[in-house]
């Protein structure tokens, strides 16, 4: 099968394809494989001009995974799964670029991709049942079924901070980075922002800069990763287990292999609690959230006592005690925001070269062209990085133009936050998906999204096989599952407001809970009864209805 070519008049109405998937990433790449192998022509349009999604664009030093990289990766085929040897537990960025590149070879997906087109709208023709799709890039397709698979950490969030543009030196946004190599040999550099992607650039760059200076809003309770190679053994252990690791994966709760753990808190004495702590602190990735005690979210003071430790751990690392009480959060509790994980994050303050502005104490006032005030002075710099987040969740889907029934801007739909059924799909926008969108997830990514994509592709494979066309969630289905989202949002389970989950970081967005707050089990069951239920949560047409005539 070859990629259809679009057809640059739509006065037609057939469709120049059945399935148009926009953006490369994880979700994209496994969409576009499964709606071609269920038989659908397709076409993906990526705004980049590489494979990769987050992959392709976060190429900051220091840019890795927090998942481990077995479990991250796909789990469609045994053999890719065997061939890849991924390096390390949590590959960089490099290394998942690579892979993200083999798949699109090995399973010979390239050949559906158009780079370097961005989506600028997609309009659903009421007559037809199908999307217009255009991309600045001139391109345009009109497609039976549009998947948007374009991620929730796609839109780099830059505060309006005046002077911003003025600055004279190199600034760059992690999310946005150049493909190019930047140049750190020697310079002063400023990093704004203290999340994931601020504490893995900081120690990457340390070694070679002149002087590194952080701002920090607010201190995140950061652990060590506990990265390692994957030794000879391992590989072949992951290789053995394969059905095994799959089954894990396909079935836990949050998507990765970490064992739950089975006491509270206060179920151990306090030494036998703080040997625990040490063991969490030692323990990979996201272990310290996922095998913690039972009751670390949901017990104010079991969560207090980790916290505990983890600021002796602090005050332990970074010799200067000011500063160390600068990085211990003071506001919020652990799993409240989502944690950073870290190699050398907070040694680097006990270089005389790295310094950390608190900006609790002393906020910006502006860039100026050679470096950036606050209300304590001003600090010269050659490169500023603004590690500042995403526009989360929405952000993607609500600068694409997407128009659904009636001209209706999704964007004005989703005015006051989104509305979905299982994250997948919206009323009112009928033949439009949005795997990996707001609402989905609520932990490894891949994973969830694998889901959602598996759920679509089996819903339009029912729709072929029973002579429908047109796919629209019923409004009762939507709101059913809009409000399971927001009142789950106040569980202890879920994150807190002040996190980026709630589009609290941009001004003037909506605060809506973006994840899926039933979690995994919750969008599991909802499956399986939409499939026991001959798919009655969706209104499927052979066609659009006439429109009236008088
Ligand atoms: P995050 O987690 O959204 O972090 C953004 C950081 O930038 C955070 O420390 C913010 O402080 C800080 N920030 C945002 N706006 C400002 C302004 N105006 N001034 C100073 N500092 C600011 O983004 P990341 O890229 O680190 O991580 C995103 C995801 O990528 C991560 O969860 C992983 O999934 C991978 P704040 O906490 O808001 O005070």
């Amino acid at each position: 099968m070859t990629s259809p070519e679009p057809s640059p008049d739509h006065s037609a109405s057939g469709p120049d394809v059945d399935v148009l998937v926009i953006g490369a990433g994880i979700t994209g790449i496994y969409q576009l494989y499964l709606a071609r192998e269920a038989g659908f022509s397709v076409q993906l349009l990526e705004a980049g001009d590489g494979v990769g999604g987050t992959w392709y664009w976060n190429r900051y030093p220091g840019a890795r995974f927090d998942s481990e990289s077995y479990t991250y990766g796909y789990l469609f085929s045994q053999e890719l799964f065997e061939e890849w040897e991924w390096k390390e537990h949590f590959a960089p960025q490099p290394e998942t670029e690579r892979y993200l590149n083999h798949v699109a070879d090995r399973f010979d997906l390239r050949r559906h991709m158009r780079f370097g087109a961005k989506v600028t709208a997609a309009v659903y023709d009421e007559h037809s049942g199908t999307w217009d799709v255009v991309a600045d890039d001139g391109t345009k397709f009109r497609a039976r079924y549009l998947i948007a698979a374009t991620g929730v950490l796609s839109v780099p969030y830059t505060p309006d901070v005046p002077g911003r543009d003025e600055f004279g030196g190199e600034s760059f946004h992690t999310g946005a980075w150049p493909q190019r190599p930047v140049e750190f040999a020697g310079k002063r550099v400023a990093v704004i922002g203290t999340s994931s992607s601020g504490v893995q650039i900081v120690p990457a760059i340390v070694d070679e800069v002149a002087s590194l200076t952080v701002y920090q809003r607010t201190a995140n309770w950061c652990t060590p990763l506990n990265n390692a190679p994957i030794t000879a053994e391992e590989q072949a252990q992951l290789r053995a287990g394969f059905e095994q690791l799959r089954e894990t994966l396909n079935t836990s709760v949050h998507g990765f292999h970490h064992p739950a753990h089975d006491r509270a808190a206060f179920d151990d004495p306090e030494d036998e609690r703080w040997r625990f702590y040490e063991t969490m602190w030692n323990s990979p990735g996201f272990r310290k959230l996922t095998s913690n005690y039972t009751d670390l979210l949901a017990n104010p003071k079991a969560n207090a006592e980790w916290c505990e430790f983890i600021a002796k751990r602090i005050r332990r690392i970074v010799k200067d005690p000011a500063t160390a009480e600068r990085l211990i959060p003071s506001d919020h509790r652990f799993g409240e925001k989502r944690p950073p994980f870290v190699a050398g994050y907070y040694e680097a303050y006990n270089r005389r070269n790295v310094s950390l502005v608190d900006l609790r104490e002393s906020p910006i006032v502006r860039v100026t062209p050679t470096g950036i005030e606050t209300t304590d002075g001003t600090r010269e710099f050659d490169v500023i990085v603004w590690a500042t987040g995403f526009d989360f969740g929405t952000g993607a889907l609500a600068r694409m133009g997407i128009r659904g029934r009636g001209g209706l801007s999704l964007m004005e739909y989703w005015a006051d936050g989104p509305r979905t059924f299982l994250g997948v799909q919206t009323q009112g926008f009928p033949n439009l998906f949005f795997p990996g969108g707001p609402h989905a997830a609520a932990g490894n990514n891949p994973r969830y999204n694998g889901d959602q994509v598996d759920f679509i592709t089996d819903v339009l494979a029912y729709a072929l096989d029973n002579g429908f066309a047109v796919i629209e969630v019923t409004e009762r289905a939507e709101e059913r599952w809009t409000n399971m989202v927001n009142r789950g949002a106040a569980s202890p389970y879920s994150f807190g407001e002040s996190s980026y989950f709630f589009g609290t970081n941009i001004p003037g967005k909506p605060v809506r809970y973006l994840l899926n707050s039933g979690g995994r089990p919750k969008l599991f069951s909802v499956i399986a009864d939409v499939v026991a239920n001959g798919y009655d949560s969706f209104t499927l047409r052979p066609t659009e209805p006439a429109p009236d005539t008088d």
